[in-house]
């Protein structure tokens, strides 16, 4: 480690004094301004993190569904996962470091995970289209350089793509090629294959309309298309040509207002999708006859992709462990149809995508999806091996089956929850089954639910146990919320500290849209004064 290097560039990224920040569920989130200093010294610990994994390691830069001027960034650890939480320490250990103790500090990180600092390192590089982007992921790039790492940036790309990068290149080229064409065929490929054994893929399956949040994934859609455009024409909107990344429109804006995005004209059942600014998150939704706004949530996308992949393993006879992973914030009508009608097993873990991923792992094929849309399917990799054997085997009927398991699991992005990948996933389902949007979407039937934010002062007073779902602090408070869900039918409700934004999240749902929204508010109300509230109390009415 060349100290005098480190001390050197360091000051030309100096930290401003007082600012205390956080490697939370999808790293650092901020003001792009306040975030310089972080960039450089990820930089540094992706350079550490890869000489003790002796792999590469990925730095994103992105704020995913946040608002243009914010910025953030996360490290992807060597299978494409999110960084292992001691390093998450460490980054945040580092990140906080005062000038005068940058040496001690990186020094003191080395030690702990016995890093031997003669090894080679080697770190790849995203970012997204915000305009703080680009100087910021140069600032990574003197991170890495100035304690000798070797890198590749990859200028603007979407978060799963980096993700997939990073796992083609540990995983020596077995995945894929560890390039955007790479990762353009590879997909197309498999999605080109699967739909031509579609029987009906008449022009009702053949078209989408996208909103890309004015973000990264209508570029990437756009030098994808012609790649797939065989069995799918996309028409893009919010494609950044004018719009505000993130601003009314996007899957976030979508769920969490429960309306379709500005600028996007729907016709009456015409299937449309949303992506986050970072093109991690997906959802659907079609206006019906009546001109009601329909939302086909995460939830309904685990559903369809779990029905069909356990309907291909009935008929290729095989009987594999699959599971479906959710949170708390699952609709309570996707849980109960997925285990009481589909007779699949579900999984709640804690918020964040680290723990679904790391959940959807134990099975022999784990499907994983927040509410919010973001989600995979995992393949172990024995599945992998009896789907190909399979393949070439079995006789006609089931060995079809085989096959279209084999370019799912070659569909579905491994590395990362992936809209792109999702897409295709889910437009092969739709054209290989039949189904319109509307059959879809009436696999079950949403429970009305509302989510709301309440500020406090310090929301760490909240804890939670049973993967968010009961308060254990502040003292009363599920007590309060108990007694408030018992006055409604069919009623849930749960409240936890957001690990993005200063916030106590509240969600609830109950058997109508009034009763989740009165529900919902009275327990803002129980947040605010049994957990320290600050500035107006909660309102009713949204
Ligand atoms: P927080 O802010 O911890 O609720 C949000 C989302 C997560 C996840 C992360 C990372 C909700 C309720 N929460 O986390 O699901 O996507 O952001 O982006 O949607
Ligand atoms: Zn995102």
């Amino acid at each position: 480690m060349d100290l005098g290097a480190i001390t050197k560039y360091s000051a030309l990224h100096a930290k401003p004094n007082g600012l205390i920040l956080q490697y939370g569920t999808a790293g650092f989130r901020t003001k792009a301004e306040h975030l310089d200093h972080v960039m450089f010294r990820m930089g540094l610990l992706a350079v550490l993190r890869s000489k003790q994994t002796k792999s590469t390691i990925g730095v994103m830069v992105t704020a995913s569904h946040n608002p243009e001027e914010d910025n953030g960034v996360k490290l992807v650890d060597p299978l494409g996962e999110m960084l292992a939480p001691s390093w998450e320490e460490h980054a945040t250990y580092l990140a906080n470091a005062e000038e005068q103790d940058m040496q001690r500090v990186l020094i003191d990180i080395s030690e702990k995970e016995a890093v031997n600092l003669q090894q080679d390192a080697f770190v790849v590089i995203g970012r997204d289209t915000r305009p703080s982007s680009e100087k910021l992921s140069q600032s990574v790039i003197d991170g890495v350089t100035v304690l000798g790492g070797q890198f590749h940036d990859y200028g603007l790309l979407t978060t799963p793509q980096l993700h997939y990068m990073v796992y083609c290149r540990n995983t020596g080229g077995r995945y894929g090629k560890a390039t955007i064409e790479g990762y353009y065929q590879k997909l197309s490929k498999a999605f080109v294959e699967l739909t031509k054994q579609a029987s009906c893929s008449g022009d009702e399956y053949r078209s989408l309309k996208v909103d890309c949040a004015n973000g990264i994934g209508a570029l990437k859609l756009r030098e994808m298309e012609h790649y797939f455009s065989q069995g799918l024409s996309v028409q893009l909107f919010n494609d950044g040509s004018k719009g505000k990344l993130n601003h009314l429109c996007g899957a976030d804006f979508v769920k969490s207002h429960q309306k379709p995005p500005q600028g996007m004209e729907i016709k009456s059942n015409e299937r449309c999708c949303s992506f986050d600014g970072d093109a991690d998150r997906i959802v659907y939704y079609y206006h019906d006859a009546d001109g009601h706004f329909h939302l086909i949530d995460g939830d309904k996308i685990a559903t369809l992709i779990s029905s069909f992949l356990k309907e291909l393993l009935v008929e290729i006879g095989e009987s594999l462990n699959i599971g479906v992973v959710q949170t708390a914030y699952a609709n309570g009508s996707s849980t109960r149809y997925l285990e009481e009608v589909m007779k699949v097993p579900v999984y709640c873990t804690k918020t964040g995508v680290k723990h679904l991923h790391h959940k959807a792992q134990e099975f022999d094929i784990g499907v994983y999806f927040e509410a919010n849309g973001h989600g995979t399917a995992l393949f172990s990799t024995a599945v992998e091996m009896k789907i190909k054997q399979s393949a070439e085997q079995l006789e006609d009927k089931k060995r079809k089956a085989a096959k279209m398991l084999e370019n799912i699991i070659d569909l579905f992005n491994q590395a990362a929850g992936d809209a792109i990948s999702d897409m295709l996933v889910i437009e092969a389902i739709l054209a290989l089954k039949g189904l319109t949007v509307q059959q879809w979407d009436a696999l079950y039937t949403d429970l009305p639910n509302r989510q709301l934010k309440v500020q406090v002062a310090d929301r760490r007073v909240i804890s939670t146990t049973n993967a968010e779902r009961q308060a254990v602090t502040p003292p009363g408070l599920q007590e309060a919320i108990n007694d408030l869900v018992k006055k409604y039918k069919l009623s849930r409700a749960f409240v936890r500290p957001s690990g993005t934004e200063d916030v106590v999240r509240v969600y609830a749902e109950a058997d109508s849209q009034e009763s989740a929204d009165h529900l919902a508010h009275e327990v803002s109300l129980a947040v605010f004064q049994l957990a320290g509230g600050i500035g107006e109390r909660p309102q009713p009415g949204f």
